[in-house]
């Protein structure tokens, strides 16, 4: 019997303002992935605190990047920093994840972040036909009993994901 050739893994990078949720998403997402049999081809990698790794991990090898951003506060500081590091390493950004959802009842607040995003976004190249996802990754990793915010998060991510990487083929 032939054996499979080692699939290729690919690293997503997790990028985003400090506190915005990066850990709590990879953690949330790895235990999801832990209930599936199909591994996927690809794994997330927080951006590194130290500048010197951060450097070497964004001009390595990377398939693309998920920028976090916690929709309390918008994009902050590291936001801006994180992708004007991506626009000049040509960096793909898969997804824009709009995090803590749970925390942001107000329709209004929402849909003005959503718009900073957009408009950051495009202040950096990455044009605003970049996914958004909206949803909490807290609730993700905790969510036995299947919470809007939470498990939808995770499966529309993965699809970005695997539907970006096919694409690159
Ligand atoms: N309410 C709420 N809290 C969240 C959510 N995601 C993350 N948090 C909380 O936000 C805090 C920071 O989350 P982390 O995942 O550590 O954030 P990070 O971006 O990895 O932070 P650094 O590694 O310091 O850059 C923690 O207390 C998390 O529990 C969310 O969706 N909702
Ligand atoms: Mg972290």
């Amino acid at each position: 019997m032939t054996k499979p050739e080692a699939a290729t893994v690919n690293k997503v990078l997790v990028m985003g303002h400090s506190n915005h949720g990066k850990s709590t998403l990879i953690s949330a997402f790895d235990r999801y992935m832990g209930y599936h049999s199909a591994s996927p081809n690809f794994e997330l990698k927080e951006y590194p605190k130290d500048s010197n790794s951060a450097d070497s991990v964004i001009n390595g090898t990377l398939a693309g990047a998920i920028l976090v951003c916690d929709i309390a506060t918008g994009p902050e500081e590291q936001t801006r920093e994180h992708l004007k590091l991506c626009q000049n390493a040509g960096v793909p950004i898969i997804a824009v994840l709009l995090n803590k959802l749970d925390m942001v009842e107000d329709h209004e607040l929402r849909e003005q972040v959503e718009m900073e995003a957009v408009a950051i976004l495009e202040e950096f190249d990455y044009s605003s036909k970049t996914p958004m996802i909206l949803g909490s990754a807290l609730n993700a990793g905790d969510s036995q009993d299947g919470d809007e915010w939470g498990s939808a998060l995770i499966t529309k991510l993965y699809g970005e994901i695997k539907q970006f990487l096919a694409s690159q083929k």
